[in-house]
């Protein structure tokens, strides 16, 4: 057995000072250790997809990432672990339990998850080894883990049996209990924009050192004809994520963070927004374009019609929140909005469809993800 205090000590010695994830009952000593150590961040997700997802941004934003989860979460995280880490070459380590241990009596919704644990890790291409159970072995263990993570630019995993790390109490200070504002209405009900058009508007207001993540599918595509800029980052899949990974830019960067999200991909990941208003960054905007579709896919409903996402955000803890549906109310919302503190939400209604020929970035996933790291990097 080792304490929670070695293994952050050394992690932290390597490099790694950031924690998410989503807790497991064989966690809690280094959850708990974690989330008592002065100076360490720690961010509880809603989910373990979204927790690889703020790792990801917060690796961008120049941070050393830790993503804790049970193995029944590992099915969440698959998404973002195959089509956000793996295409755009972004490291985590992951330290993942082994509920399930053949030979080691557990619940029976661990028993399937229990047996295939390492093989799924190596089917997605996630080297592992078992989480160290002595002190001697950290420093190896640690480095090892680092410098696969290094040289392929991709996450490494440690597996954890029950019982590896000495027992933690817990020293956390409860969260303020909700306080916000009633979601603010702008919406005129006349013709409304479409994608491009926000995209237009946004591109000729937006601030040169606002860093800008875009949802997958034709919001990124669109994005990148219409001005394809350093300070731009495409999501291709990890659909949901693109709040995540806005999140673990904003709370490690100074820089202002413009995510523009779909209704479709907001509501795959909605946990996202309450995590969002919780750790509260001041330097982030959602911006959600709502055509009420799937448009990338071939323009099927989503649920968004019955939704009143400014209200969710705020009822989440937003700073502030507001719906509008045509350019002048979205102008005049980013402006204020990008000035004040936030997390802040600007909900458009915008029609269905997309630019004719559409094209694809050109940029691979891979660069693309050091020229946004490089730009993040940059002072002011
Ligand atoms: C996990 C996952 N499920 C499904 C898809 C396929 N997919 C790509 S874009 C998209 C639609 C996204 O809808 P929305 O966020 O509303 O954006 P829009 O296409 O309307 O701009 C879907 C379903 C995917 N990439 N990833």
């Amino acid at each position: 057995m080792i304490h929670a205090k070695h293994f952050i000590d050394e992690a932290a010695r390597q490099g790694f000072n950031f924690y998410t994830g989503v807790p497991c009952s064989y966690l809690t000593p280094l959850i708990n250790g974690v989330i008592s150590q002065e100076g360490l961040q720690y961010v509880g997700a809603a989910s373990e997809g979204e927790a690889i997802a703020i790792a990801a941004g917060a690796w961008l934003a120049g941070r050393g990432c830790v993503v804790m989860c049970q193995n029944s979460g590992l099915g969440n995280a698959i998404n973002p672990l195959t089509s956000l880490n793996a295409p755009f070459g972004i490291p985590a380590l992951l330290i993942v339990t082994w509920r399930g241990q053949p030979g080691h009596p557990d619940e029976p919704q661990h028993q399937l998850m229990g047996k295939i644990t390492h093989e799924m890790l190596s089917l997605i291409e996630v080297d592992h080894a078992p989480f160290p159970d002595k002190r001697e072995h950290l420093g190896e263990a640690v480095a090892h883990a680092r410098s696969t993570m290094d040289a392929g630019r991709r996450p490494f995993a440690f597996v954890m049996a029950e019982g590896t790390v000495e027992s933690e109490p817990l020293r956390v200070n409860p969260r303020a209990p909700w306080k916000g504002r009633l979601a603010d209405d702008q919406r005129g009900g006349g013709k409304r924009p479409s994608r491009a058009q926000i995209l237009e508007r946004f591109l000729a207001l937006v601030d040169p050192a606002c860093a800008v993540i875009a949802t997958t599918g034709k919001t990124g595509r669109e994005l990148f004809m219409l001005a394809d800029r350093p300070q731009q980052l495409y999501l291709v899949g990890s659909m949901g994520c693109a709040s995540g990974v806005g999140l673990g830019i904003a709370l490690n960067s100074e820089k202002r963070v413009v995510v523009l999200d779909g209704d479709g991909a907001a509501l795959m990941k909605l946990g996202t927004l309450a995590t969002i208003g919780a750790y509260a960054p001041q330097n982030l905007v959602h911006i959600l374009l709502d055509n009420g579709v799937h448009d990338s896919t071939g323009g099927q409903p989503t649920v968004s019609a019955s939704v009143r996402f400014d209200g969710i955000a705020q009822a989440c803890g937003y700073a502030r929140a507001a719906s509008c549906d045509d350019l002048d109310a979205f102008e005049k919302l980013l402006l204020a909005y990008c000035a004040l503190p936030g997390p802040s939400l600007i909900h458009v209604n915008i029609l269905p469809g997309s630019l004719p020929r559409l094209i694809r970035p050109t940029i691979t996933p891979a660069e693309v993800a050091l020229r946004f790291k490089a730009f993040l990097a940059q002072q002011g």
